[in-house]
């Protein structure tokens, strides 16, 4: 039976009451804890920038306890709601949710407004005492992101969704924590292989944890178009029709589009459409014969790679007229600031071609509100202090173009495919399992974790490094366990790089820290890879 809010309201201030009242009779002092359990970012990733155990000291989460926050800070309201039911199936706690009193400190948890400049807009305070935990922030994302430091912090059990035994303990201590980099992501390919909106839904609920702030969707390739737009119903009725293998067909549509963003949202997400051009639009020419040079629809693409009619007809003028259309309804449903238009991959189109071409989409980015997002090779733009370049393949930059760009106020994103790229294979080990390419090499853990953004690009300058990537294209991904065992663990270790400071990168912590969630993960249905570079607990049974 789900409460009203009236109900919810009454009933939280009738347990306002019986907190002050328990609070008073409890005694002050808490048993004494094992040191093991002392606060230490043995137990958190991304590594926070600083943790200061209080040795000897423990809060415990009672039933009595109540989730407090700050109602002059936007959505913190949203952000304890969300805490709150994330905590009471496991520990059968009421919970309730309170805006905070002036001068009234409530037994439990709060969420305060005010951490100080130092933490930014996605930082926090975390302070853990016997008697009450503090998350300060400036802004409800840090308070968010406090949450799934706190989350980690907590027994596994408390993923459980039916009540367990307490003690719900949290070791003492304080932690200051705030970003590296502020653009932090995701890359999903919906394209080759098309995830429904539920399969999405949970691969946000997964990364977010790990304080992904971008959730970049690979909306549009050779085989499949994944959106729909209106006025071209046939680049889903047909373009959306098939995938690699010729399964997995589907699309969004508009709503579902909105749902997705909403839902990234409420994780303090933001969504990067990407709309691949002027190559990788086998999908899109399928679609209409009047997007053809020659005027005819070549057929559906299904294969891996080497589509013999993966780019855009350049030279006609209807090409540009769809882009528009596109574009500007794209645009329309994202709040977000990027629109990522692809650009990589485009082997047939001479040069001159290639900066034509990109200009005129810039320039229909721009119209619509944008920042242009693109691969690599959009570092040679003709409006580079409105373009950020997401280095992929390092071995294949064009150095000099990168190097002048950001040199003109260009920005940079770091996903080389030797260490980011989520659907390599770990290792040779499996060859014959199908899942996941290995062009690039293999990327076990390690390789995942041990790079380091700003010398991925040689002759680069460090500042126009905006955060990194971990992009998981989907050709050889055929279901949804699929991206599990691609994405866990390796995906914690690039949130790490662009979250932790690049003095607390150690392998060794790392790789500890990477154990304790795996029984999160067995709790939470993540079904990871357990990397053999990892001293894993025993699983967790659901
Ligand atoms: N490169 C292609 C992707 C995908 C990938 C698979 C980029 C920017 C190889 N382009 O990565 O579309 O096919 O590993």
């Amino acid at each position: 039976m789900v409460q009203s809010t009236n109900d919810r309201r009454r009933s939280g201030g009738l347990f306002l009451v019986l907190a002050l009242v328990a609070g008073l009779v409890v005694p002050a002092a808490q048993p004494a804890v094992a040191a093991g359990t002392a606060l230490s970012p043995a137990r958190v990733i991304p590594a926070p920038v600083s943790v200061r155990p209080a040795n000897g000291v423990t809060f415990e989460l009672r039933p009595w306890s109540v989730l407090s926050y700050d109602p002059r800070l936007p959505r913190a309201r949203q952000v304890a709601d969300d805490f709150a039911a994330q905590l009471r199936p496991a520990t059968g706690f009421p919970l309730p949710v309170v805006p905070a009193v002036p001068g009234l400190a409530l037994p439990g948890i709060s969420l305060q407004l005010g951490a100080g400049g130092q933490v930014g807009e996605e930082g926090y305070q975390l302070d853990i005492a016997a008697d009450s935990v503090r998350i300060k922030a400036n802004r409800a994302a840090g308070l968010y992101y406090g949450v799934q430091t706190v989350r980690q912090l907590l027994p596994a059990k408390v993923e459980r969704t039916s009540v367990q035994p307490g003690p719900w303990t949290l070791p003492g201590g304080s932690v200051t924590d705030y970003p590296r980099y502020g653009y932090r992501s995701a890359v999903l390919d919906v394209a080759r292989h098309f995830w429904t909106v539920p399969e999405v839904k949970k691969y946000i609920d997964d990364i977010a944890r790990y304080k992904i702030n971008y959730l970049h969707l690979h909306l549009t390739d050779d085989q499949g178009w994944r959106l729909a737009i209106t006025g071209w119903p046939r680049l889903t009725e047909v373009g959306g029709s098939t995938g690699v293998g010729g399964e997995r067909g589907g699309f969004f549509t508009q709503d579902d589009y909105r749902a997705l963003v909403e839902y990234a949202g409420a994780h303090f997400m933001t969504v990067i459409p990407e709309i691949e051009g002027p190559a990788h639009a086998n999908a899109a020419r399928s679609s209409y014969a009047k997007l053809n040079c020659d005027g005819v629809a070549p057929p559906l693409f299904t294969d891996i790679y080497g589509s013999p009619n993966s780019t855009l007809c350049l030279g006609k003028e209807i090409t540009y007229e769809f882009l528009d259309d596109v574009i500007r309804q794209v645009a329309a449903l994202t709040p977000g600031p990027y629109l990522n238009v692809g650009g990589d991959e485009a082997t047939d189109v001479p040069k001159d071609q290639y900066r034509s071409y990109l200009q005129r989409v810039q320039a229909i980015v721009a119209k619509y509100g944008k920042k242009l997002l693109g691969w690599q090779e959009v570092a040679g733009s003709t409006d580079p202090a409105r373009t950020t370049a997401q280095i992929w393949f390092p071995e294949e930059v064009d150095q000099q173009a990168v190097a002048d760009a950001s040199k003109h106020g260009a920005k940079l994103v770091m996903s080389p495919v030797e260490h980011a790229y989520l659907d390599m294979k770990y290792d040779e080990n499996n060859p014959a399992y199908p899942v996941g390419q290995f062009w690039a090499g293999y990327i076990e853990v390690r390789d995942a974790y041990d790079w380091e953004p700003e010398t991925v690009v040689p002759g680069i300058d460090g500042k126009s490094v905006i955060g990194v990537s971990a992009p998981l294209f989907t050709e050889l991904v055929f279901e949804r366990p699929d991206i599990d065992i691609l994405a866990f663990p390796r995906l914690p270790a690039i949130a790490e790089i662009g979250w932790s400071p690049a003095a607390t990168h150690d392998w060794t912590s790392f790789r500890d820290r990477l154990a304790a969630q795996g029984p999160h993960w067995d709790l939470t249905g993540v079904g990871y890879y357990r990397s053999p570079q990892i001293a894993w607990p025993p699983r967790e049974t659901r």
